[in-house]
């Protein structure tokens, strides 16, 4: 594992800097060397196909940043790594705070290294754009996989809106898959529409669940349940396995109520200590269940192509009105037809009619 830019690695833990290693030391001293905007297109696409996390890193980092010479060299870089990409799986997992996220994905990714996968852990934190923080910042429990040469950690990028984390994490994807990853875990705290931004952009869905502590199935998220492809109930262990096991019928109970999924695949409800590295082997099993029924019913390939059209209509509709907001004569009739909105002289629906038609006859 070597990434060089320290701001943004989840390497700098409590107990200091992981060693990179050795593999990629010199092209990190040579990255430390030249800053990243003296690195060309084909130096990182080159390095990048190599499997050199630093370039991958560096490469995010481009993917991230909101300057327009980046945005092109960005751009030139993703389409010359398309042809590598779409090989992985990229498995979603969300879960409220203390969860275990951050503990489940480290032994669970440590799993699938051992079963020699490269594996790479990205981040997308809704809250990190209000207060600067990084889910996968300082409070990483990650310090073994962080290490593990065959993955790749990522902390989330903070001081972003949601749509521009949800368009560099998808970009992210990519360059990730171009350097080699086979399996990509996008993790999320939930906060938000961040799990619908993430289900949109993975093929499997995973829900960290708690049994008791207040949060119980009805506390659940609407919507939440209908998106998972596995529910598992993590901390199921000590005094807390009896309440696990009940909250396990709990929850099995209310996936019979939603109708037949697209992918024809039942979500299932599991259990795990992921602390005392118990019941992983089996999720990671229902995993590859799931992807050999998805990708033998072609759902896997058509939810992909779905997800690209969301991606595609999803950028258009928010430039669009973007744009349409700032038009010089649109601009005061959009605040004008708000207020009447708002003071119930109208609805937003004659309101959007009247503006458009007044876009449409300049
Ligand atoms: N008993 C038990 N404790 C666990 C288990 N998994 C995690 N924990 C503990 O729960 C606490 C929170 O775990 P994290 O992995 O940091 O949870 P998280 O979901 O990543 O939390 P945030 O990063 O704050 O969103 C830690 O003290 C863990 O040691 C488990 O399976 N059993
Ligand atoms: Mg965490």
């Amino acid at each position: 594992m070597a990434i060089s830019d320290k701001k943004n690695s989840a390497l700098s833990t409590k107990k200091g800097v992981v060693k990179p290693h050795n593999l990629f030391k010199s092209s990190i001293k040579k990255l430390q060397k030249n800053k990243a905007k003296d690195i060309s297109v084909n130096d990182y696409f080159k390095n990048i196909v190599k499997g050199d996390v630093s370039y991958l890193s560096r490469a995010i980092t481009l993917v991230e940043s909101q300057n327009r010479n980046d945005n092109k060299k960005a751009n030139k870089l993703l389409e010359a790594c398309l042809p590598y990409t779409q090989k992985s799986v990229r498995i979603g997992i969300t879960g409220v705070p203390g969860v275990g996220k951050s503990t489940f994905i480290e032994v669970f990714g440590k799993q699938l290294t051992k079963l020699g996968k490269k594996v790479a852990v990205l981040a997308i934190d809704p809250s990190s754009s209000i207060n600067k923080g990084s889910i996968l910042g300082d409070k990483t429990r990650m310090e073994n996989l962080a290490k593990d040469k065959m993955a790749f950690i990522r902390p989330s990028p903070t001081g972003k809106t949601l749509g521009g984390v949800a368009k560099s994490t998808r970009e992210s994807i990519l360059l990730c898959e171009a350097a080699g990853f086979d399996v990509i875990i996008i993790e999320t705290v939930g906060v938000g529409q961040s799990e619908t931004i993430v289900h949109q952009m993975v093929d499997f869905f995973l829900l960290l669940k708690l049994a008791g502590a207040g949060d119980a199935l009805q506390c659940i998220k609407r919507g939440i349940i209908e998106m998972a492809d596995a529910i598992v109930i993590n901390k199921a262990d000590g005094g807390n396995l009896h309440v696990a096991q009940k909250a396990k019928t709990e929850f099995n109970r209310a996936l019979h109520l939603y109708p037949v999924k697209e992918s024809k695949w039942t979500p299932k409800v599991l259990l795990c200590s992921a602390l005392k590295n118990e019941g992983i082997k089996a999720i990671w099993q229902l995993l590859s269940d799931y992807f050999k029924l998805t990708k033998n019913n072609g759902y896997f390939e058509h939810n992909r192509k779905n997800q690209n059209k969301y991606w595609l209509q999803d950028t258009i509709k928010h430039e669009l009105l973007r744009r349409f907001e700032s038009l010089p004569n649109i601009k005061k009739d959009f605040a004008q037809q708000l207020s009447d909105v708002n003071h119930n002289k109208t609805t937003p629906f004659l309101a959007a009619q009247k503006l458009l038609k007044k876009f449409y006859k300049k």
